[in-house]
């Protein structure tokens, strides 16, 4: 492997809660994942990103860890684990597990000591402070989750804090101890022959100062707790040298609150990581109080701003994600496309537009054969409690019980969460029992059975773009080539070129219903990619059907 080997990989993202069950328990689990390795092979990705599969309790799916050197019995062993980095290995696929160091189940053996004593040898492993005069929280810091950041501890007089869930204390960083813990637990699974992580919530290390209120921005006075605080460079630079230590170690790093302008820092020559997952592109429906009922409108032109700002930072020497989908993001093609034109030819042009970035393209489970949101019946059928609580929160705010329930429904983290879609079988033929979270109802049209057989589908269309991606002609232009937006005056139109040596290749999507012609600067060459036979170009006017994309090269040499 040469150095930087993951600017050149396609990464596939597997919840495995949801992916395949192996033993009918109704739970997907190492066993299915190893059952479908041939599938991935199939699609031709190279890297596989397992959300975590740690000894866990749980409460937020296995993201709130009881024991980082083990695996959750309903998922398998370690056994299993072994055998899954080594079938994945033959096929040539590496394994990237999720790292969740900024919090520990509140079930970890590090908790449970910090917690039974003021006096324990692990007290400041964790955050804990004093009440207040009047027995109230140190501040009014609001957790990701709902509810006080600080969470008050009976048996020892004192809160721990915890950004996300109260089952999910914060580790100490500021603690050495904690430090040299997270980086020799690094360090033992790089040794078990992984690629590198994926870094859960790592923004959030660094604490907002203790003592303080910040601005509140929400009817009850508190303030969603703020990632990237200053200071926390130092804890990253630690984090690459003693623990990741080797450029060859591909690390994914969740990162809200860092700006484009720092991707460049973040993950460039000499960054903290690989890549980062960014989010202005997916947060574009709500404020930065995330609360979800607060929703804005956006266009087309927003979406195409944010990637656009995002790319000529990457130009610049920093290195992105490429996503559209995960297990904390609705659906794709529920998302940025009208419900009325949900199909095919539009799962296709969202495919079309995101592989051809700047970047490390990544596909969540089911994005590639269109997988949609769900819609359940009631709230005691979702599981995820950001969902609860956010149903909650609008409700508090005044909305109506349907009003909130559309809110959740809309942004549910469980919309991508529903069980993988293999067959038109019972349950999509994800498990013989009973799903731990229910199926979606088009199961009997969107699977991946059916997917294979048509040579037209959506899975068809992104294993060729992965097949694209991958190759010997393009790997070098898609991975160097600069990003340049082609500006148009059709505000539903993105436009843009990989410019690489006397090379272009240009992009072009219509996001509407309408036919539309597009100027450039110069006639496209060569169709590579598109949702349309044939390309329909006269001269320096390339028209576009509803809802077409189409990749070409072109316009030769500079503008
Ligand atoms: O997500 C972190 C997370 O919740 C942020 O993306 C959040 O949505 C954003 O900061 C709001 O502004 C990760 C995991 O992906 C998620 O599944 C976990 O629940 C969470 O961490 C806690 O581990
Ligand atoms: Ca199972």
């Amino acid at each position: 492997m040469t150095s930087q080997w993951w600017k050149d990989a396609v990464v596939y993202q597997v919840y495995p809660r949801s992916f395949a069950d192996g033993n009918g328990d109704g739970i997907g689990d190492l066993a299915g994942i190893l059952e479908r390795l041939d599938y991935l092979q199939n699609l031709g990705i190279n890297v596989l990103w397992l959300s975590p599969v740690y000894a866990s309790p749980m409460k937020d799916n296995g993201y709130d860890i009881s024991d980082y050197r083990a695996i959750a019995a309903e998922f398998g062993s370690m056994e299993e684990m072994q055998k899954l980095i080594k079938e994945a290995d033959k096929r040539g696929i590496s394994i990237l597990m999720d790292l969740v160091v900024n919090h520990t189940s509140d079930q970890h053996a590090w908790f449970q000591e910090s917690c039974s004593s003021r006096t324990s040898a692990k007290r400041n492993w964790y955050i804990w402070e004093d009440a207040d005069e009047t027995g109230a929280p140190p501040n009014n810091l609001r957790s990701i989750f709902g509810g006080s950041c600080w969470e008050w501890d009976e048996n020892t007089g004192q809160y721990y804090f915890h950004s996300f869930a109260k089952e999910q204390p914060d580790l100490n960083w500021e603690n050495d101890e904690v430090r040299e813990a997270v980086y020799d637990m690094i360090r033992w699974w790089l040794d078990q022959g992984i690629a590198g992580f994926r870094v859960d919530a790592i923004t959030f290390i660094k604490k907002p100062e203790v003592h303080k209120d910040q601005p509140a921005d929400a009817s009850d006075g508190t303030s969603v707790v703020k990632p990237n605080q200053p200071g926390i460079n130092a804890f990253l630079k630690e984090m690459k040298e003693k623990g990741f230590q080797s450029e060859e170690v591909m690390t994914v790093a969740e990162a809200p609150g860092v700006a484009p302008e720092e991707l460049p820092a973040f993950a460039g020559e000499n960054g903290f990581f690989s890549m980062l997952i960014e989010f202005d592109h997916v947060d574009l429906d709500i404020t930065p109080s995330g609360r979800w009922f607060e929703s804005v409108g956006w266009t087309t032109a927003d979406f195409r701003r944010a990637i656009t700002r995002s790319q000529q930072k990457v130009n610049e020497g920093g290195w992105s994600a490429l996503y559209l989908e995960n297990h904390d993001q609705p659906r794709s093609l529920s998302r940025y496309i009208p419900e009325a034109d949900q199909g095919t030819k539009t799962a296709k042009l969202l495919a079309t537009v995101y592989f051809f970035l700047r970047g490390t393209p990544f596909i969540y489970q089911g994005q590639e054969i269109g997988m949609q949101n769900v819609t359940y019946a009631s709230l005691s059928d979702y599981d995820d409690l950001s969902t609860i609580d956010q149903y909650h929160a609008a409700r508090q705010e005044g909305l109506s019980e349907s009003e909130a329930f559309a809110v959740v429904s809309r942004r549910s983290r469980d919309n991508a969460r529903t069980p993988m879609q293999w067959s038109a079988e019972k349950n999509g033929g994800f498990s013989e029992g009973e799903p731990w979270l229910k199926s979606n109802t088009n199961t009997a049209v969107v699977n991946v059975e059916k997917a294979e057989k048509d040579t037209d589908s959506i899975l068809h269309y992104y294993r060729s773009l992965v097949t694209i991606r991958r190759s010997e002609a393009w790997k070098d232009w898609l991975r160097d080539g600069i990003y340049e937006e082609v500006e148009q005056v059709h505000p539903d139109v993105f436009v843009y070129r990989r410019v690489y040596k006397e090379k272009a290749l240009t992009v072009a999507a219509n996001f509407s219903r309408h036919p539309v012609t597009v100027e450039l600067p110069a006639p496209l060459e060569e169709k590579v990619a598109g949702n349309e036979t044939g390309l329909h170009a006269e001269g320096t006017l390339l028209h576009l059907t509803p809802y077409e994309a189409v990749a070409a090269t072109g316009p030769e040499g500079g503008k």
